[in-house]
């Protein structure tokens, strides 16, 4: 078969992963607005190209957090790799060594941190954290990571609780016994609660986190924190305040509050209020190089992709992964050189045609 577009990855996850783990992954909350609106946002947006600018030698390369990616792509963090295919995240881990990308770990991993790094040891990795009631398990894993080189941590701020995905209640969706939440091996012994999300310990995130308890993982770790899940203005300009040097433009792949934008309209606001002083990237709805163009256009640093990584996976392992990034790069060259933009830096708003927006 040959996979021409991120969408004949989708098409083959769908017709191999089982349902449940299919719905699983293509899970959005409630009604789903958010997530297809993730995906349609792009197709609202029109492009203002320039000609004529030799655009023969086009260059990919970008940075984030001061570290050279090949292009401004990266592997957001989902959960559960294994899955999808029995090497799970070692072998996205490589994937992302191979074309010199970033890799965000999912907390909910199912090869421990530990695995992760082994299996790429030069690759660029942040790691995806949560806050958990038990602070002594978040500051465990902080621990870990730094020791292991992961280069920041990125705190997940929507998940209070985990949204209402329909599917996932009516196939009572849970790892099976084979696989685990490699991070937790033991390390839930001592919990008393019998119920369980996702056959991991119900109540274990805590919702009441606050900017406070960001100030608390700052005095925990000097490793850069990245805050994901933003999707205003007055909580981008919170974030500043409190001296982190990321943001994800974020609403979970539309899995955990309905009706909220496009995260790509979103980022405006986002892009404008920071006024530069933290890099901004975004997640949600990224199937083309064509959308990390526009994504990028619009302020972007960098952009992650979520569910394609995992269809990627579910295809070929390691090599799906490749390929799905591999797709990606050459759609990105390929939409650069035909706006006229010969680097990175040269993608900005005026490719934009606003008055259709
Ligand atoms: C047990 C809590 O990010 C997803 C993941 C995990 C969400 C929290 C699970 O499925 O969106």
């Amino acid at each position: 078969m040959t996979m021409v577009c991120l969408s004949d990855f989708e098409e083959y996850a769908k017709q191999h992963l089982s349902k449940a783990t299919w719905d699983y992954y293509e899970a959005g909350a409630d009604d789903c607005c958010t997530r297809d609106d993730n995906l349609q946002a792009y197709k609202r947006i029109r492009l203002r190209p320039r000609i004529l600018r030799d655009v023969s030698l086009n260059d990919t390369r970008t940075s984030v957090l001061g570290t050279e990616i090949s292009f401004p792509v990266g592997i957001a963090p989902t959960a559960f790799h294994c899955l999808a295919w029995h090497e799970g995240e070692q072998a996205t881990a490589r994937a992302t060594e191979a074309v010199n990308t970033c890799y965000i770990a999912s907390t909910y991993s199912t090869c421990s941190v530990e695995e992760i790094a082994a299996a790429a040891p030069n690759g660029y990795r942040w790691f995806q954290l949560y806050l958990y009631r038990d602070r002594k398990l978040s500051e465990q894993i902080v621990r870990r990571v730094e020791a292991l080189g992961y280069k920041a941590l990125v705190l997940t701020v929507d998940v209070p609780y985990t949204g209402k995905r329909r599917n996932d209640i009516r196939n009572q969706f849970k790892l099976p016994p084979h696989l685990m939440v490699k991070n937790f091996e033991g390390m839930f012994q001592e919990q008393t609660s019998t119920q369980e999300e996702y056959g991991i310990p119900a109540n274990t995130l805590d919702p009441s986190i606050s900017w406070k308890d960001v100030c608390w993982l700052q005095s925990l770790s000097r490793l850069p924190i990245i805050i994901k899940g933003i999707l205003t203005k007055e909580d981008a300009e919170l974030a500043v305040e409190h001296g982190v040097q990321g943001i994800i433009v974020s609403n979970h792949g539309g899995r955990q509050l309905d009706g909220v934008p496009a995260t790509i309209d979103c980022l405006p606001e986002i892009v404008d209020a920071v006024q530069g002083r933290v890099e901004v990237y975004m997640d949600g709805g990224i199937r083309t190089g064509n959308d990390v163009l526009k994504a990028v256009a619009l302020g972007a640093k960098c952009v992650f992709i979520g569910r394609p990584a995992v269809w990627g996976l579910a295809y070929k392992g390691e090599e799906g992964v490749r390929e799905i990034l591999q797709i990606l790069h050459d759609e990105f060259r390929l939409s650069m050189a035909l706006s006229g933009c010969r680097n990175v830096a040269e993608i900005n708003r005026n490719l934009i045609q606003f008055s259709r927006l």
